[in-house]
């Protein structure tokens, strides 16, 4: 029986790439596990946002605010498990033993530690380095088998296995699972609207780099107008965008807001300007993202209940993850009286 896992940082608002490459789906694991049986985990990881500076207000709002983003995107609590990583203690204390399997040389690594961190190494938090490991500990401390993600995770996700691994060959042991990244759907890496060569990210500098899911309908047409593109018509064949990559983003948008792929997108718009496409995928993201920012911004009229129900969450994530936890404590040689 599958176990799903997968967590979001509060550190800024949600992103259209969040929303297309990992609340939607999760969204669709959790139909698909209540059908079939399986549990099905989501959390705010606030825990990995501050392994870079976070005004504590801020962290509060944000942290609200994805709930109110899960919640307005489908995830239901009476459904899925939806929690906030710090109120369950347990992700952190397997992270420390994860932090004494896992290798220095393996952090190393990891892009987005090198992405992250900059030229300045020597100034980055130790949490940032460590990252992987407590992502490592959110998954397998439910001994979650699959991880949906973007593309961007999956090197994350992967690190998780070799920890677990480790950990099983060190101590001899089939303890930890050895997980799955799932990376699927039209979106799993939605670029910049700038730069067709990075990703959509809540933290770059450009707000008109990213649809935040709090944008009204005149920003989100807005940013799309002025979308980094090409002066060339839509091709209409899939080929034709290899190396378009601005062009390429926004025909991958549309087809996931749709639910089209990208040929079919093509079939409708091949040899028509952008500015006849640009219009039309404004309309559709309007008519795809407005009904979820207007029920964001009636849940953080109510924090009160917000806070309340990721409560009840944590409870019933401390009831997987604790004795998971003390079963780790026992395999490594630790009391417990
Ligand atoms: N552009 C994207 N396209 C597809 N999927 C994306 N995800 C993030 N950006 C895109 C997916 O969203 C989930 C949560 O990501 P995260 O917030 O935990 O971390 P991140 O990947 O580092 O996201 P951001 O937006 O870039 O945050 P910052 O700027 O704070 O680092 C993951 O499943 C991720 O793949």
């Amino acid at each position: 029986q599958p176990r799903v896992f997968s967590g979001i940082q509060p550190s800024g608002g949600l992103t259209l790439g969040n929303y297309l490459g990992a609340m939607r789906r999760f969204v669709d694991w959790q139909e698909r596990g209540l059908k079939e049986g399986f549990e099905t985990i989501f959390c705010m990881v606030d825990q990995h946002a501050i392994t870079v500076w976070q005004d504590p207000e801020a962290l509060r709002r944000q942290t609200r605010e994805l709930a109110a983003g899960y919640i307005a995107s489908g995830l239901d609590p009476s459904k899925s498990i939806l929690f906030n990583q710090s109120q369950v203690p347990e992700h952190a204390q397997l992270a420390w033993i994860f932090n004494c399997v896992a290798r220095m040389g393996w952090m190393q690594r990891m892009t987005q530690w090198k992405d992250k961190a900059g030229k300045n190494t020597q100034n980055a938090s130790l949490g940032l380095f460590a990252y992987p490991a407590l992502m490592a500990a959110d998954i397998l401390v439910y001994h979650a088998t699959h991880i949906p993600v973007g593309e961007d995770q999956k090197q994350h996700v992967e690190l998780t296995r070799d920890i677990a691994a480790k950990f099983n060959h060190d101590y001899k042991t089939e303890f930890f699972p050895i997980t799955e990244p799932v990376i699927e759907g039209a979106a799993t890496r939605v670029m910049s609207l700038r730069d067709g060569s990075k990703k959509m990210s809540k933290s770059d500098p450009s707000d008109m780099a990213r649809i935040n899911m709090t944008d009204d309908a005149d920003a989100i047409a807005s940013k799309i107008r002025k979308a980094r593109t090409d002066p060339d018509a839509l091709p209409s064949e899939v080929a034709g965008l290899a190396e378009r990559p601005e062009a390429k983003n926004l025909v991958n948008i549309y087809a996931a807001l749709a639910d089209m792929s990208m040929e079919q997108v093509l079939g409708d718009f091949g040899g028509k300007q952008f500015s006849e496409f640009k219009p039309a995928l404004a309309d559709l993201a309007v008519a795809k993202l407005s009904p979820i920012s207007t029920e964001m911004a009636r849940l953080m009229t109510q924090p009160d209940e917000i806070d309340a129900i990721i409560g009840k969450g944590a409870l019933k994530a401390r009831e997987i993850a604790e004795p998971i936890l003390k079963k780790t404590y026992d395999i490594v040689g630790m009391i417990r009286s």
